[in-house]
Protein backbone atom coordinates (compact mmCIF):
# COMPACT_ATOMS: atom_id res chain seq x y z
CA UNK A 1 0.00 0.00 0.00
CA UNK A 2 1.42 3.80 -1.06
CA UNK A 3 2.89 5.22 2.01
CA UNK A 4 2.17 8.81 0.65
CA UNK A 5 -0.05 10.41 3.12
CA UNK A 6 -3.52 10.42 1.97
CA UNK A 7 -5.30 13.71 1.88
CA UNK A 8 -8.36 13.77 4.45
CA UNK A 9 -6.57 10.74 6.82
CA UNK A 10 -8.11 12.53 9.99
CA UNK A 11 -7.76 10.48 12.87
CA UNK A 12 -11.29 10.64 14.64
CA UNK A 13 -12.01 9.26 18.30
CA UNK A 14 -13.79 6.19 17.06
CA UNK A 15 -11.16 4.91 14.61
CA UNK A 16 -8.49 6.06 17.67
CA UNK A 17 -10.35 4.09 20.12
CA UNK A 18 -10.74 1.08 17.34
CA UNK A 19 -6.96 1.26 16.51
CA UNK A 20 -6.21 0.96 20.61
CA UNK A 21 -8.44 -2.09 20.52
CA UNK A 22 -6.55 -3.58 17.77
CA UNK A 23 -3.28 -3.31 19.10
CA UNK A 24 -4.54 -5.03 22.28
CA UNK A 25 -4.16 -1.56 24.88
CA UNK A 26 -7.69 -1.65 25.37
CA UNK A 27 -10.50 -4.46 25.11
CA UNK A 28 -13.66 -3.98 23.07
CA UNK A 29 -15.74 -3.47 26.29
CA UNK A 30 -13.50 -0.35 27.27
CA UNK A 31 -13.45 1.03 23.45
CA UNK A 32 -17.66 1.24 24.33
CA UNK A 33 -17.60 2.79 27.54
CA UNK A 34 -15.17 5.51 26.18
CA UNK A 35 -17.07 5.56 23.03
CA UNK A 36 -20.49 6.09 25.38
CA UNK A 37 -18.54 8.58 27.34
CA UNK A 38 -17.76 10.94 24.42
CA UNK A 39 -21.31 10.81 23.34
CA UNK A 40 -22.74 12.06 27.10
CA UNK A 41 -19.53 14.71 26.11
CA UNK A 42 -20.85 15.82 22.95
CA UNK A 43 -24.62 15.90 24.07
CA UNK A 44 -23.08 18.16 27.64
CA UNK A 45 -21.50 20.83 24.99
CA UNK A 46 -24.55 21.10 22.91
CA UNK A 47 -26.13 21.34 26.45
CA UNK A 48 -23.68 24.05 27.70
CA UNK A 49 -23.63 26.29 24.72
CA UNK A 50 -27.44 26.72 24.51
CA UNK A 51 -27.95 26.78 27.87
CA UNK A 52 -29.26 30.69 28.01
CA UNK A 53 -31.36 30.02 25.06
CA UNK A 54 -33.22 26.46 26.76
CA UNK A 55 -33.57 28.09 29.78
CA UNK A 56 -30.68 26.02 31.23
CA UNK A 57 -28.49 28.57 33.34
CA UNK A 58 -29.27 29.20 37.14
CA UNK A 59 -30.13 26.85 39.90
CA UNK A 60 -31.77 23.70 40.01
CA UNK A 61 -33.73 24.60 43.85
CA UNK A 62 -31.69 21.93 45.28
CA UNK A 63 -28.29 20.95 47.19
CA UNK A 64 -26.36 18.23 46.06
CA UNK A 65 -24.59 15.91 48.81
CA UNK A 66 -21.05 18.42 48.78
CA UNK A 67 -23.73 21.07 50.27
CA UNK A 68 -23.67 23.09 46.92
CA UNK A 69 -26.31 24.69 45.40
CA UNK A 70 -26.64 22.18 42.08
CA UNK A 71 -26.99 23.99 38.96
CA UNK A 72 -29.88 23.03 36.59
CA UNK A 73 -27.20 21.57 34.22
CA UNK A 74 -25.47 20.00 37.13
CA UNK A 75 -28.37 17.90 37.37
CA UNK A 76 -29.24 17.16 33.43
CA UNK A 77 -25.42 16.55 32.96
CA UNK A 78 -25.67 13.79 35.37
CA UNK A 79 -28.20 12.46 33.74
CA UNK A 80 -26.47 12.44 30.41
CA UNK A 81 -23.40 10.65 31.96
CA UNK A 82 -25.30 7.98 33.63
CA UNK A 83 -27.81 6.85 30.82
CA UNK A 84 -25.07 7.37 28.27
CA UNK A 85 -22.97 4.90 30.60
CA UNK A 86 -25.99 2.74 31.39
CA UNK A 87 -26.91 1.96 28.02
CA UNK A 88 -23.26 1.00 26.97
CA UNK A 89 -24.32 -1.91 28.79
CA UNK A 90 -20.05 -2.54 29.49
CA UNK A 91 -20.53 -0.39 32.81
CA UNK A 92 -21.07 -2.17 36.70
CA UNK A 93 -21.05 0.74 38.97
CA UNK A 94 -20.70 4.42 38.44
CA UNK A 95 -20.08 6.88 40.94
CA UNK A 96 -20.92 10.74 40.51
CA UNK A 97 -20.21 13.92 42.30
CA UNK A 98 -23.98 14.66 42.11
CA UNK A 99 -25.14 11.25 43.62
CA UNK A 100 -24.93 10.40 46.97
CA UNK A 101 -23.56 7.20 46.51
CA UNK A 102 -22.15 4.76 44.03
CA UNK A 103 -24.95 3.59 41.92
CA UNK A 104 -24.84 -0.06 40.60
CA UNK A 105 -26.12 -0.44 36.96
CA UNK A 106 -29.23 -2.59 36.89
CA UNK A 107 -28.02 -6.60 35.79
CA UNK A 108 -29.22 -6.41 32.60
CA UNK A 109 -27.55 -3.45 31.44
CA UNK A 110 -24.76 -4.05 33.60
CA UNK A 111 -21.04 -4.98 32.31
CA UNK A 112 -17.33 -5.02 34.10
CA UNK A 113 -16.22 -1.49 34.39
CA UNK A 114 -16.22 1.33 37.79
CA UNK A 115 -16.72 4.59 36.28
CA UNK A 116 -16.07 7.84 38.15
CA UNK A 117 -16.97 10.91 36.81
CA UNK A 118 -17.92 14.53 37.68
CA UNK A 119 -20.38 15.46 35.30
CA UNK A 120 -20.00 19.56 35.14
CA UNK A 121 -17.19 21.30 36.88
CA UNK A 122 -16.91 24.18 37.18
CA UNK A 123 -20.80 25.00 37.18
CA UNK A 124 -20.65 28.53 38.45
CA UNK A 125 -19.05 29.59 35.50
CA UNK A 126 -22.18 28.61 33.26
CA UNK A 127 -24.40 31.66 33.70
CA UNK A 128 -20.99 33.83 32.37
CA UNK A 129 -20.36 31.93 29.89
CA UNK A 130 -16.82 30.49 31.27
CA UNK A 131 -14.80 27.58 30.52
CA UNK A 132 -16.14 24.00 32.11
CA UNK A 133 -15.95 20.20 31.85
CA UNK A 134 -16.69 16.61 32.50
CA UNK A 135 -13.72 14.50 34.33
CA UNK A 136 -14.01 11.23 34.15
CA UNK A 137 -11.53 7.58 35.57
CA UNK A 138 -12.18 4.34 34.81
CA UNK A 139 -11.41 1.45 36.81
CA UNK A 140 -11.70 -2.67 36.83
CA UNK A 141 -13.75 -3.95 39.56
CA UNK A 142 -11.95 -3.83 42.61
CA UNK A 143 -12.75 -7.69 43.34
CA UNK A 144 -9.41 -8.17 46.06
CA UNK A 145 -11.90 -4.77 48.27
CA UNK A 146 -14.74 -7.53 47.80
CA UNK A 147 -13.24 -9.95 50.00
CA UNK A 148 -12.65 -7.36 52.59
CA UNK A 149 -16.31 -6.31 52.53
CA UNK A 150 -17.73 -9.75 53.04
CA UNK A 151 -19.15 -10.40 56.50
CA UNK A 152 -18.61 -13.62 58.53
CA UNK A 153 -20.31 -16.32 55.75
CA UNK A 154 -18.37 -14.96 52.46
CA UNK A 155 -21.48 -12.92 51.13
CA UNK A 156 -21.27 -9.62 50.50
CA UNK A 157 -23.44 -7.09 53.20
CA UNK A 158 -25.02 -5.45 50.64
CA UNK A 159 -24.95 -3.70 46.85
CA UNK A 160 -24.47 -0.34 48.11
CA UNK A 161 -20.92 -1.81 49.89
CA UNK A 162 -19.87 -3.80 47.33
CA UNK A 163 -20.36 -0.67 45.34
CA UNK A 164 -18.13 1.31 47.85
CA UNK A 165 -15.19 -0.87 47.78
CA UNK A 166 -15.36 -1.36 43.81
CA UNK A 167 -14.93 2.62 43.61
CA UNK A 168 -12.47 3.27 46.56
CA UNK A 169 -9.38 2.08 44.53
CA UNK A 170 -6.22 4.28 44.66
CA UNK A 171 -5.33 6.35 41.67
CA UNK A 172 -3.13 4.19 39.92
CA UNK A 173 -5.45 1.59 39.76
CA UNK A 174 -7.09 3.43 36.80
CA UNK A 175 -6.92 2.08 33.38
CA UNK A 176 -8.40 5.59 31.88
CA UNK A 177 -8.89 8.77 32.25
CA UNK A 178 -9.91 11.81 30.84
CA UNK A 179 -11.94 15.11 30.61
CA UNK A 180 -13.59 17.24 28.23
CA UNK A 181 -13.43 21.13 28.09
CA UNK A 182 -16.53 23.18 27.30
CA UNK A 183 -14.71 26.17 25.94
CA UNK A 184 -13.81 28.26 23.08
CA UNK A 185 -13.19 24.95 21.12
CA UNK A 186 -14.51 21.59 22.98
CA UNK A 187 -11.69 19.83 23.89
CA UNK A 188 -11.86 15.75 24.70
CA UNK A 189 -8.74 14.68 26.38
CA UNK A 190 -7.66 11.21 27.08
CA UNK A 191 -5.16 8.49 28.33
CA UNK A 192 -5.61 4.88 28.52
CA UNK A 193 -2.03 4.56 30.02
CA UNK A 194 -0.05 5.37 26.71
CA UNK A 195 0.55 8.94 26.72
CA UNK A 196 -1.93 11.93 26.58
CA UNK A 197 -4.34 12.38 23.03
CA UNK A 198 -6.01 15.51 22.33
CA UNK A 199 -9.56 15.40 20.01
CA UNK A 200 -11.14 18.79 18.89
CA UNK A 201 -14.83 18.63 18.70
CA UNK A 202 -15.42 19.13 14.76
CA UNK A 203 -19.15 20.93 14.76
CA UNK A 204 -19.55 20.39 10.88
CA UNK A 205 -19.71 16.72 11.49
CA UNK A 206 -20.12 15.97 15.48
CA UNK A 207 -16.81 14.17 15.65
CA UNK A 208 -13.76 14.44 17.87
CA UNK A 209 -10.61 14.70 15.58
CA UNK A 210 -7.43 14.22 16.88
CA UNK A 211 -5.46 17.02 16.66
CA UNK A 212 -2.10 16.27 19.40
CA UNK A 213 -0.81 12.83 20.07
CA UNK A 214 1.41 12.09 23.31
CA UNK A 215 1.14 15.47 25.06
CA UNK A 216 4.47 16.42 27.41
CA UNK A 217 4.12 18.85 29.86
CA UNK A 218 6.87 21.35 29.86
CA UNK A 219 9.37 20.95 32.76
CA UNK A 220 8.87 23.97 34.42
CA UNK A 221 6.50 27.27 33.46
CA UNK A 222 5.89 30.41 34.80
CA UNK A 223 2.20 30.57 35.66
CA UNK A 224 0.45 29.95 39.05
CA UNK A 225 -3.68 29.38 39.57
CA UNK A 226 -4.57 29.55 42.91
CA UNK A 227 -7.13 31.11 44.21
CA UNK A 228 -5.33 33.92 46.04
CA UNK A 229 -8.54 35.19 47.80
CA UNK A 230 -7.58 32.32 50.29
CA UNK A 231 -4.25 33.46 51.02
CA UNK A 232 -5.08 34.67 54.86
CA UNK A 233 -6.49 31.15 55.43
CA UNK A 234 -3.35 29.49 54.04
CA UNK A 235 -0.74 28.06 56.38
CA UNK A 236 2.81 30.60 56.42
CA UNK A 237 4.56 27.77 54.95
CA UNK A 238 2.21 28.04 51.90
CA UNK A 239 2.55 31.76 51.74
CA UNK A 240 6.08 31.80 51.81
CA UNK A 241 5.75 29.60 48.31
CA UNK A 242 3.40 31.74 46.69
CA UNK A 243 5.39 35.09 47.48
CA UNK A 244 8.02 33.59 46.03
CA UNK A 245 6.70 33.51 43.08
CA UNK A 246 6.13 37.02 42.98
CA UNK A 247 9.83 38.03 43.27
CA UNK A 248 11.09 38.88 40.03
CA UNK A 249 14.24 36.94 40.21
CA UNK A 250 17.19 36.59 37.90
CA UNK A 251 15.52 36.29 34.99
CA UNK A 252 13.87 39.66 36.54
CA UNK A 253 10.13 38.69 35.86
CA UNK A 254 7.93 37.19 38.22
CA UNK A 255 5.74 34.15 37.62
CA UNK A 256 1.98 35.46 35.68
CA UNK A 257 -1.69 34.36 37.97
CA UNK A 258 -4.22 32.84 35.81
CA UNK A 259 -7.14 31.67 37.65
CA UNK A 260 -10.74 30.54 35.87
CA UNK A 261 -11.89 29.09 38.58
CA UNK A 262 -12.71 25.76 37.06
CA UNK A 263 -10.30 23.19 37.35
CA UNK A 264 -10.68 21.86 33.90
CA UNK A 265 -9.77 25.12 32.43
CA UNK A 266 -6.74 25.83 34.58
CA UNK A 267 -5.24 22.07 34.31
CA UNK A 268 -5.57 22.28 30.62
CA UNK A 269 -3.78 25.21 30.26
CA UNK A 270 -0.99 24.06 32.70
CA UNK A 271 -0.61 20.91 30.85
CA UNK A 272 -0.18 22.47 27.13
CA UNK A 273 1.35 25.62 28.63
CA UNK A 274 3.32 24.34 31.91
CA UNK A 275 3.23 25.49 35.35
CA UNK A 276 0.96 24.52 38.31
CA UNK A 277 -2.77 24.11 39.67
CA UNK A 278 -3.40 24.45 43.32
CA UNK A 279 -6.41 24.42 45.57
CA UNK A 280 -4.37 24.35 48.73
CA UNK A 281 -6.17 22.95 52.42
CA UNK A 282 -6.72 25.92 54.35
CA UNK A 283 -8.24 27.31 57.48
CA UNK A 284 -11.57 26.74 56.08
CA UNK A 285 -11.07 23.79 53.98
CA UNK A 286 -9.49 21.46 56.40
CA UNK A 287 -8.86 19.29 53.13
CA UNK A 288 -9.05 21.26 50.12
CA UNK A 289 -12.15 21.95 48.45
CA UNK A 290 -11.28 19.19 45.46
CA UNK A 291 -12.12 16.03 45.41
CA UNK A 292 -9.64 12.75 44.84
CA UNK A 293 -11.89 10.23 43.31
CA UNK A 294 -13.23 12.11 40.30
CA UNK A 295 -11.40 15.00 40.07
CA UNK A 296 -7.62 14.52 41.80
CA UNK A 297 -6.74 11.48 40.27
CA UNK A 298 -7.69 11.21 37.15
CA UNK A 299 -6.38 14.42 36.37
CA UNK A 300 -3.18 13.65 38.47
CA UNK A 301 -2.42 9.94 35.90
CA UNK A 302 -3.18 12.31 32.99
CA UNK A 303 -0.50 14.75 34.15
CA UNK A 304 1.75 11.67 34.98
CA UNK A 305 0.82 10.84 31.65
CA UNK A 306 2.68 13.53 30.07
CA UNK A 307 5.03 13.60 32.07
CA UNK A 308 3.96 16.02 34.84
CA UNK A 309 3.21 15.67 38.62
CA UNK A 310 -0.08 15.14 41.11
CA UNK A 311 0.61 15.97 44.69
CA UNK A 312 -1.39 16.70 47.92
CA UNK A 313 1.48 18.25 48.89
CA UNK A 314 3.59 15.57 50.39
CA UNK A 315 2.94 12.62 48.43
CA UNK A 316 1.85 11.91 45.06
CA UNK A 317 -1.66 11.59 44.79
CA UNK A 318 -2.31 8.20 43.02
CA UNK A 319 -1.20 6.48 45.96
CA UNK A 320 -3.65 7.70 48.54
CA UNK A 321 -6.96 4.95 48.34
CA UNK A 322 -9.97 6.61 49.01
CA UNK A 323 -11.75 5.83 51.67
CA UNK A 324 -14.89 7.55 51.16
CA UNK A 325 -16.32 8.64 47.62
CA UNK A 326 -16.36 12.03 47.93
CA UNK A 327 -13.24 12.97 50.33
CA UNK A 328 -11.44 16.03 49.49
CA UNK A 329 -7.45 16.83 49.44
CA UNK A 330 -5.18 19.07 48.52
CA UNK A 331 -4.31 19.64 45.22
CA UNK A 332 -0.79 20.94 43.51
CA UNK A 333 -0.74 19.72 39.73
CA UNK A 334 1.41 20.54 36.88
CA UNK A 335 5.11 20.93 35.46
CA UNK A 336 7.53 18.74 37.79
CA UNK A 337 9.53 21.41 39.02
CA UNK A 338 7.04 23.26 39.90
CA UNK A 339 5.13 20.55 42.09
CA UNK A 340 8.74 20.01 43.79
CA UNK A 341 8.96 23.50 44.26
CA UNK A 342 6.00 23.47 46.32
CA UNK A 343 6.41 20.19 48.38
CA UNK A 344 9.84 21.57 49.29
CA UNK A 345 8.02 24.69 50.29
CA UNK A 346 5.53 22.79 52.34
CA UNK A 347 8.04 19.52 53.72
P1 LIG B 1 -12.90 28.47 44.28
C1 LIG B 1 -15.26 24.42 40.76
O1 LIG B 1 -16.25 24.52 41.75
C2 LIG B 1 -14.05 23.76 41.40
O2 LIG B 1 -14.38 22.50 41.87
C3 LIG B 1 -12.90 23.69 40.40
O3 LIG B 1 -13.35 23.46 39.11
C4 LIG B 1 -12.25 25.05 40.54
O4 LIG B 1 -10.87 25.04 40.24
C5 LIG B 1 -12.45 25.35 42.03
O5 LIG B 1 -13.58 24.59 42.46
C6 LIG B 1 -12.74 26.82 42.25
O6 LIG B 1 -12.93 26.99 43.64
O7 LIG B 1 -13.00 28.24 45.75
O8 LIG B 1 -11.56 29.06 43.89
O9 LIG B 1 -14.05 29.21 43.67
Amino acid sequence: ASSKKRSYDIVTLTTWLLKQEQAGVIDNEMTIVLASISTACKQIASLVQRAPISNLTGVQGAVNVQGEDQKKLDVVSNEVFSNCLRSSGRTGVIASEEEDVPVAVEENYSGNYVVVFDPLDGSSNIDAAVSTGSIFGIYSPNDECLVDADDDNGTLDSVEQRCIVNVCQPGSNLLAAGYCMYSSSVIFVLTVGTGVYVFTLDPMYGEFVLTQEKVQIPKAGKIYAFNEGNYALWDDKLKKYVDSLKEPGDSGKPYSARYIGSLVGDFHRTLLYGGIYGYPRDKKSKNGKLRLLYECAPMSFIVEQAGGKGSDGHQRILDITPTEIHQRVPLYIGSVEEVDKVEKFLA
